[in-house]
């Protein structure tokens, strides 16, 4: 009998508002209607014990150092590694919004001098790594028009600028090739659309023959 073959691994990472939850539930759909299995995940997971500190944070609700939400944030990750593991090997196809590149970014725009994006990186060394990474694309001038802006912590135009500069900055690096900028100004349908024919070179290509790797930097 011949092994299942292992599930994808693809990440939708971007700005606030970018239509990351949008283009999400858009893929997994489209998935399914394809015969995937899929499991559909995100970052900050709000339902652990981490992520309702993480949530009261970020609703300003509570405070912590910069460095302690970090690796709340990191460990909020880690928890769910065995589960994201488990689920590729056993070939269901996992879609997660927002991830480490999130965690490394948002950090590291904070602008504490003692936390930089290379110090942000670190902790998330050793997680699984994605088979593809879509960067959702939009102007923060853009992101702040759609509804809902403005909510919780970090939702600033300063910040959202320095976000979006460093998400460029992890798309030029050769270790981040599995990163993909889309424009997120698109429609809705165009941006699926853009989004599924990078699924579909995702399934048809090699990648997915070989073992799932993990994250190094
Ligand atoms: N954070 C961190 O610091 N460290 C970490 O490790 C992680 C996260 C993982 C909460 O994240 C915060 O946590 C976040 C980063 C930080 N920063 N802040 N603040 P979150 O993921 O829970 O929440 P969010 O990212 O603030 O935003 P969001 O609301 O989830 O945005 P979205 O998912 O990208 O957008 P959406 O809900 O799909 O769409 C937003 C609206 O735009 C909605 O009305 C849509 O109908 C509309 N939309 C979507 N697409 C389009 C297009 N193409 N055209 C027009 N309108 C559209
Ligand atoms: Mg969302």
């Amino acid at each position: 009998m011949s092994p299942v073959p292992r599930g994808a691994l693809i990440v939708v990472e971007g700005l606030d508002r970018a239509g990351k939850s949008t283009q999400c539930e858009k893929l997994c759909r489209w998935l399914e209607q394809e015969g995937r299995r899929v499991k559909h995940m995100r970052f900050p997971n709000r339902s652990t014990p981490i992520g309702k500190s993480i949530d009261s944070y970020l609703r300003g609700e509570t405070q912590q150092e910069d460095h302690v939400i970090h690796l709340l944030f990191s460990a909020n990750r880690w928890e769910a590694a065995p589960q994201i593991i488990e689920h590729i090997r056993s070939g269901t196809t996992v879609v997660i919004d927002r991830y480490y590149y999130s965690g490394a970014v948002y950090s590291a725009a904070k602008k504490n001098p003692n936390l930089t994006l290379e110090w942000a990186i670190q902790p998330e060394i050793g997680l699984p790594k994605p088979d593809l990474c879509i960067f959702l694309d939009i102007s923060s001038t853009d992101a702040a028009a759609r509804s809902g802006f403005g909510g919780e912590r970090y939702e600033t135009s300063e910040m959202q600028k320095r976000v979006r500069n460093l998400f460029q900055e992890l798309l030029q690096k050769p270790q981040n090739k599995e990163m993909v900028a889309v424009n997120a100004g698109d429609s809705m349908e165009e941006v699926h659309e853009t989004m599924r024919r990078l699924g579909n070179k995702l399934f048809e290509g090699e990648g997915l023959s070989k073992p799932l790797k993990s994250f190094d930097y």
